[in-house]
Parts: structure tokens; C-alpha cells; sequence
């Protein structure tokens, strides 16, 4: 039986109170994280540095008691090991060469043939075993297919993902193709980091908001029940984190459909509709907006107190519901620690 908080959540208990980590808890609002990613030089180099990016990893943990640890690594690491280029503008974001024709896509390496290219990832979860605390939960990831192809389709972050809806819409085998590649490159990846030391695995699916219907079912249902269910196959005990960003009603029966054992929700849904139509099928994390951890302060308390108890009777993950950014008050993430721990129902 094991005594790990996020653990017990994930396997459907209600606690007094519940298991915290953040997204992005590792990142530039923490000086320290500064400090290390100078040290790598750039961003890519700090992911493929097992050493420093157990380090990073380690520095939220350290600093506050999260009840897990995030794997520092990114989603675009599984088009770089495919071969698309991959390069960060300071201040910017990701950039990737474009893929939009068959030529692009016979250029990708088969999905069987990644090991190598990401045998750094799988040597910081062994590091991270070795040295985080014996309460502290790992949670390896990876993007969901729809996500990094909306990145390798368009070589960039898009506000509307328009380039990959172009391309479904123009050459529907080619985006076909593609989402089949990245779903097999997934399931391989992330049995890897399990067999490393992954103890739970998230699917980010950040821009599953912007497909509807058929499209959710065909590009954001089925491959996350494809990837969950051939991970279960291999590893039966551990649990999967799905993240359907911004799926609004579709979160409604998101875990039955999928097999994910919990289901990540960001901040556009209320705490009290999500209650009674997600968490009734299982264990819910999120969901802080995390402009409050810039702004703190009685609306910081106010909001974590609402989240706390409007999920107290089930199982609940405390998260925000997107990623920290890098304006945020590293005082802010006390108070909220603070105040959730503090909230027993
Ligand atoms: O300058 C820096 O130091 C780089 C900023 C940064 C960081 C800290 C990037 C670039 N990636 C990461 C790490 C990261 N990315 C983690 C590590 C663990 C942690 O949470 O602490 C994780 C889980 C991710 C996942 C990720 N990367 C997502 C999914 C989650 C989300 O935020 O929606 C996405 C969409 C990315 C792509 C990406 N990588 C980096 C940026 C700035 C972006 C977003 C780009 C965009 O859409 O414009």
C-alpha cells in the first residue's frame, strides 16, 4: 500500500486535504531556476543535461514540499527526436521546421527509433528517484498528439492552431499520417520513462479546446484512450493524467472514455460544475487560475479556500489550471500551499 499522498488521490481516496504540485512549478518565476538554466546555456541543453534537469526539477520541491515532482523536459522533445529541427527564441517560444507536405513527413524517423535521442530524459527520472523524497510522487509526461502536431504543422505556437486545422482540412491522410506517428512515439516514450521511474504519467492536450465534436472524438478521445490503453497493457499500476485543456463539456465523461485515471482541468470551468459532472467518475486536479499567484492576496485565499471545498468530497489533485508564469511571486505559491493545507473541509 503506498503512503504517497498524490498516489492515494489518484486511486480514488478523498483526503483530509488534498495532494498539491503546479504546472510549471520548475521555471523562470524561481531565481534558482534561473541560475541552473544559465549554467546549461539554453533551454534544450538543460532538458538533454540529466544532471541539471534532475536539479531543476528537484528546486520546487525543495523549496516548498510539493507532494510531486514534475519531469523537467518539454512536449517538443518528441518532434526534436523525430527530427523536425527544434530551437527556443529568448522571449518568444519554441520554433521547429514546418511540416506541411509528404516530403516533411517522410523525413521523420519511425517511432520505434527514438530511444536514443531521448535515453537523457529516462537518465533524469533515474536520478530523480534516486534523490527525491521518499513521499514525493514523479510524474513523467508527454504532449498529446494533436497538441505537438498543431506545433509541427505550423513550426511554432499559434493562437488558434490554424495551420493544423488547414492542413486537416486540406490533406486529411497526410494529418492522419502524422497523428498516427506521434501517437505510436508517445506510447513509446512514456512506457520508457515508466520503466525509468515515471511513477504517474500526464498527457498534455493544451489546444484541445479548439476542436469540437467529431474532431474531439477522432483527434483528442481516441488517441488518448489509444496511448492509455496500451500503456495499462504494459503497465497496469500506473495511473495516467489526462489534460484536455479548455474541453469545456466534453471534460463530462472525458475519464470513462479515455481510461485516464484523472482528469486535469484548467480554469474556464467552475470548481462546483466540475465537482458534479467530472469528479463523480474519479479524481479531478486543478484548478487556480494562475493569474492569482502574480496578484495574491485575499482573492488568492478566497479562491483556493472555493477549490478545496467544492472538491472535498472525492478525490481531488490541487493544481492551477495552466501553467505558472514567469511574472509570478514565488510568495504567492506559499500562500497558496498555505492556505490549502490549511482548508481541511
Ligand atoms: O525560457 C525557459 O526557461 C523556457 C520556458 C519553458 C519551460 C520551463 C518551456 C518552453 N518549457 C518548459 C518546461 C515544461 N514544458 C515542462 C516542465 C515541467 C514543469 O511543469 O515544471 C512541461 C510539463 C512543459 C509542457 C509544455 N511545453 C506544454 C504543455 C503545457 C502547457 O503549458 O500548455 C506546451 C504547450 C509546451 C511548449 C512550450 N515549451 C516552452 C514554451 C514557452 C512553450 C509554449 C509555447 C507556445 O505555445 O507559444
Amino acid at each position: 500500500m503506498t503512503t504517497k499522498k498524490l498516489m492515494r488521490a489518484l486511486a480514488g481516496e478523498a483526503l483530509p486535504t488534498p495532494p498539491i504540485w503546479m504546472m510549471r512549478q520548475a521555471g523562470r518565476y524561481l531565481p534558482e531556476y534561473k541560475a541552473t538554466r544559465a549554467e546549461a546555456g539554453d533551454f534544450l541543453s538543460l532538458c538533454y543535461t540529466p544532471d541539471l534537469a534532475a536539479e531543476v526539477t528537484i528546486q520546487p520541491i525543495r523549496r516548498y514540499g510539493f507532494d510531486a515532482a514534475i519531469l523537467f523536459a518539454d512536449i517538443l522533445l518528441i518532434p526534436d527526436a523525430l527530427g523536425a529541427d527544434l530551437w527556443f527564441v529568448t522571449g518568444e517560444g519554441p520554433r521547429l521546421s514546418t511540416m506541411s507536405s509528404q516530403a516533411d513527413f517522410d523525413r521523420l524517423k519511425p517511432a520505434d527509433d527514438l530511444h536514443d535521442h531521448l535515453a537523457p530524459i529516462y537518465e533524469t527520472i533515474k536520478i530523480l528517484r534516486r534523490e527525491l523524497p521518499a513521499e514525493t510522487t514523479l510524474i513523467g509526461f508527454a504532449g498529446a498528439p494533436w497538441t505537438v502536431a498543431t506545433y509541427m504543422i505550423a513550426g511554432r505556437g499559434t493562437p488558434d492552431q490554424g495551420p493544423a486545422h488547414a492542413l486537416k482540412a486540406e490533406n486529411q491522410a497526410l494529418f492522419n499520417a502524422l497523428m498516427q506517428r506521434l501517437t505510436a512515439a508517445t506510447i513509446a516514450y512514456l512506457s520508457q520513462q515508466i520503466e525509468a521511474g515515471a511513477e504517474v504519467v500526464k498527457l498534455f492536450d493544451s489546444w484541445a479546446g479548439s476542436l469540437q465534436d467529431d474532431d474531439f472524438k477522432r483527434y483528442v478521445l481516441q488517441p488518448t484512450q489509444e496511448i492509455i490503453a496500451s500503456l495499462k497493457a504494459r503497465h497496469p499500476g500506473t495511473p495516467v493524467i489526462a489534460f484536455p485543456r479548455e474541453a469545456g463539456d466534453a471534460y463530462v465523461g472525458f475519464a470513462k472514455a479515455t481510461g485516464a485515471d484523472c482528469v486535469a482541468l484548467d480554469n474556464s470551468v467552475s470548481p462546483e460544475w466540475a465537482a458534479n459532472h467530472v469528479q463523480i467518475d474519479g479524481c479531478v486536479q486543478g484548478n487556480l487560475a494562475s493569474r492569482h499567484m502574480v496578484t495574491g492576496g485575499a482573492e488568492l485565499v478566497a479562491e483556493t479556500r472555493r477549490i478545496v471545498k467544492a472538491f472535498a468530497n472525492g478525490p481531488h489533485i490541487f493544481n492551477l489550471g495552466h501553467g505558472i508564469t514567469p511574472d509570478a511571486d514565488p510568495a504567492n505559491v506559499q500562500l497558496m500551499i498555505d492556505t490549502a493545507r490549511e482548508s481541511a473541509a
